[in-house]
């Protein structure tokens, strides 16, 4: 047999061990709702893609197992591109959260068998390594300012570099990221929204006085992160922008709804604090003003939200033209999956900023093994080939769905706001 004879036959050997042969949907509630697709291939290896979407878990299922996964059968798992672009482009009806949540999971989980099959981990894929370790921010918070700046001393005591703030406001019942346990803020708390009650004019009242706080006792070195969670005017948040640029933030967070994205210009032209958006993005399209007119300084739109590497990817050099860096959403929300996933995009990806770290609970932790490790206010992904995160679907069986949603927030009139 010639050279070109045996290469021939080892490149169809390698398409027929792709082949897709099965793909489920997992859903799981250790301690809160995940949805995982297992995407297997003739070989026996498989991969896993998060397709979490808080809230509205099982759309997002049903779009996977009615839609995508016939779709998957028989195909070479190793045309990432092309199945994203059938999926994209050939689906006619685009976007938004439900479908590039669904497009995300396939995405990822083809990416974390290309990289098992190479024997390599998926960072390595990318284009290898930028950095040792990933910067990440903590969520400190406190019914007010004093518990607040009490608990960031805590988190700079457990090596944490950045942290977020966020503290109770006198007035309201429920702030945004204050849990009444003082542990991680989890947000879906209840089968049918928790209604809240909120008033911009009380939180803008307290919010400089926490950082003011804040530096005075922590001093200037750490960095210091805020969610306004979309509830400001364009011109309120330009404002808590300006009062709070003596504190120096690392970034303030969703100042204003980015549904208009025209809408950060005012910010911008008021202050100098820096700006982060798109948490709740689910494609380069609800960015590209954001990005092109450098309105905002961090993008927040992390992989299972967004359709995955292939996409975020693309979103990443975008941004990278325009000096926007990364700044992926991380809340506990997001499975251990994207996590590990988000970890080697951050690890690779040129234009890294930080990336947003609560810890899962023990429960989730158990039923996602996975290789990454915390170490002085960094996280570093393993280096087990693909993403390093699995599932345990033994004990995944075990904690059966339990319906969820978030909370929606009005206005002391009754009137319908943003959450
Ligand atoms: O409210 O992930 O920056 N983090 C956040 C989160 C979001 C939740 C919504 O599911 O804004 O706490
Ligand atoms: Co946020």
């Amino acid at each position: 047999m010639t050279i070109e004879d045996n290469s021939q036959l080892r490149a169809e050997g390698s398409v027929r061990d792709r082949e897709i042969v099965a793909a489920r949907v997992i859903v799981t509630c250790p301690g809160r709702n995940f949805v995982t697709l297992r995407i297997e291939t003739r070989s026996g290896v498989y991969g896993l893609g998060d397709a979490t979407l808080n809230g509205r878990e099982l759309a997002v299922a049903s779009y996977l197992q009615d839609h995508l996964i016939p779709n998957l059968i028989g195909r070479d798992a190793g045309r990432i591109e092309d199945i994203w672009q059938f999926f994209y482009r050939g689906a006619y009806w685009r976007r938004g959260p439900v479908t590039m949540t669904a497009i995300a999971a396939v995405d990822v989980a083809l990416w974390d068998i290309l990289a098992k099959l190479a024997g390599m981990p998926l960072y390595q894929m990318l284009g290898g390594r930028s950095r040792d370790g990933v910067l990440v921010y903590g969520h400190a918070n406190g019914k007010d300012v004093q518990e607040t700046v009490d608990e960031v001393g805590r988190y700079i005591e457990k090596g944490y570099k950045a942290i977020r703030a966020q503290s109770g406001v006198p007035g309201i019942k429920k702030a945004y990221g204050v849990s009444n346990l003082k542990n991680a803020y989890e947000p879906a708390e209840s089968e049918l929204p928790l209604e809240t009650v909120w008033n911009t004019t009380k939180y803008l009242n307290v919010v400089p006085q926490l950082f003011e706080t804040l530096r005075n006792a922590h001093g200037p070195e750490i960095e210091l992160l805020h969610d306004g969670h979309h509830r400001m005017t364009p011109i309120e948040a330009a404002r808590l922008a300006r009062d709070l640029e003596p504190y120096r933030l690392f970034w303030l967070e969703d100042a204003t709804p980015a549904d208009n994205q025209q809408a950060f210009e005012l910010i911008r032209r008021h202050s100098i604090t820096p700006l982060a958006v798109g948490e709740v993005f689910n494609s380069i399209w609800d960015a590209k003003h954001l990005i092109q007119n450098q309105l905002i300084d961090y993008i927040r739109t992390t992989i299972v939200h967004a359709g995955g590497i292939t996409h975020l990817r693309r979103l990443a050099d975008f941004a990278a033209l325009h000096q926007v860096r990364t700044g992926f959403h991380g809340a506990t929300d997001l499975s251990p999956v994207c996590m590990g996933a988000a970890l080697h995009f951050d690890t690779w990806v040129p234009n890294f900023g930080i990336q947003e770290y609560m810890q899962h609970c023990k429960e989730t932790d158990d039923v996602f093994p996975h290789d990454y490790t915390f170490r002085e206010g960094r996280l570093y992904c393993g280096e087990k080939p693909g993403h390093g995160v699995d599932i345990d679907e033994k004990l995944a069986a075990k904690y059966p769905y339990s319906p969820k949603q978030l909370p929606i927030a009005r206005l002391e009139d009754g009137s319908m706001w943003d959450w």
